[in-house]
């Protein structure tokens, strides 16, 4: 885990240097000021011999051990959410808590993907194609009973006609708003997703829909050619010009974020994984109109949104894609984030558990939560993470305990 945060910390140093240092330069020598205290903490060796990696360390902003968690293999859900063959059941909303019971939103589908080379006319491109989005609820977070659908595909010719998937949930001032990802037939690969906003005044729904959708991409990016091909580009355009995912709309500060992912045509292959990144999109009414940052990307990283607020700021998990991927950040504005934690087999798609007390620690929203597995190529299932503090390394039968 070190490794990853000294690269990490390595890419970010501009970022963190400002602000954290407290190593001082002498300014006749030029020689680096460091305190004996930093000399012992860091195990620096001699002052007069100092590694690339000593000084980026440094540099380290005053983090605590709080940021640092380790996640549980994910584990199987039971009654209705149990994996059942031929469906998919994916990317679940957060859960909310009402009247004793927890509440989830998921994509939903039935059949196998065929992807993109038949008739797309006819066939599932991808395993959120030609969804709806259905609900459930569970006493214990584990045992789920399938309510039935929330959220269905709008009629032929609506802008979310052909599937309605990853959604999330937020619950304002009595009322319960569902945010999800759109897609117009026909499902091509140069087809450019959009968001779409539900609202209600029981989790039971009924829905009702936002006539247009709340968040579209960017529209300057140029296709180059006719072939149905999203590396061909004349211009790539913003970091959203091709698509808009996973929505997340947070009440914060009198307004109302709306975090996103984006994904950008011709996207490539950077630092090892895809061009991904996130926005924000800033509402004054949780119905819109969201206006995009001008600050817009917000992370150079990450893929699913997974954000909630922590000390007046919002935290966030960044996973999969680009340098600085299995990553907690955290803003203080819910814009300009910083790194504060690494870690590893972060769950995908995570479903956090909005009921748990997120000023406890930074992580306590994490202990547990929802995320999706692949049982094969075509079905997907929803199961059970946890996670636990990283506190000690010790030998069986050694005593942790310092004095
Ligand atoms: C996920 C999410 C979005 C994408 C697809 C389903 O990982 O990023 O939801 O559209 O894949």
């Amino acid at each position: 885990m070190k490794n990853t945060l000294y690269s990490f910390l390595a890419l970010g140093l501009s970022l963190v240097s400002a602000s954290c240092s407290k190593q001082q330069t002498n300014q006749q020598t030029g020689k680096i000021q460091i305190s004996d205290e930093e000399m012992d903490y860091l195990g620096i060796t001699d002052r007069e011999h100092v590694s690339a990696a000593s000084l980026r360390a440094l540099k380290w902003p005053k983090i605590g051990n709080e940021w640092f968690i380790e996640f549980s293999k994910p584990q199987p859900l039971k009654g209705d959410l149990a994996y059942e063959e031929g469906v998919v059941r994916r990317d679940p909303s957060a859960m909310i808590q009402e009247n004793g019971l927890y509440y989830v939103w998921y994509s939903k589908s039935v059949g196998p993907t065929q992807g993109f080379a038949g008739d797309i006319e006819k066939d599932k491109v991808f395993p959120w194609d030609r969804c709806d989005i259905w609900y459930a609820t569970s006493k214990d977070g584990i045992t789920w009973k399938e309510e039935g659908i929330a959220v269905a595909r709008g009629k032929k010719g609506a802008y979310d006609d052909r599937s309605v998937f990853t959604v999330e949930i937020m619950k304002h001032q009595g009322k319960y708003y569902l945010c999800y990802q759109t897609v117009k037939s026909p499902y091509m690969v140069r087809v450019k997703n959009q968001i779409g906003l539900a609202w209600a005044d029981s989790p039971n729904g009924p829905w009702t829909k936002s006539a247009e959708p709340i968040l579209s991409p960017a529209d300057n990016g140029i296709w180059k050619g006719e072939e149905d091909n999203r590396f061909n580009v004349v211009k790539k355009g913003d970091f959203d010009s091709h698509k808009v995912h996973d929505p997340c709309i947070i009440p914060y500060k009198g307004k109302f974020y709306l975090y996103y992912k984006g994904e950008q045509m011709g996207e490539q292959i950077t630092f090892g994984g895809r061009q991904i990144r996130h926005g924000v999109a800033i509402a004054d009414n949780p119905l819109g109109p969201y206006v995009k940052s001008p600050y817009n990307p917000i992370s150079n990283s990450g893929h699913e949104i997974c954000v909630w607020p922590y000390k007046g700021g919002i935290a966030a998990l960044i996973t999969t894609d680009g340098p600085e991927k299995n990553t907690l950040q955290w803003a203080e504005d819910g814009i300009n984030f910083e790194i504060m934690g690494s870690i590893k087999d972060a769950p995908h798609a995570i479903g956090l558990n909005r009921s748990a007390d997120n000023e406890k620690e930074p992580t306590e929203i994490l202990r547990w939560g929802l995320t999706h597995v692949y049982n094969n190529s075509n079905d997907q299932s929803i199961m059970r993470f946890t996670s636990n503090r990283v506190t000690k390394h010790v030998a069986k039968g050694e005593n942790g305990k310092s004095k």
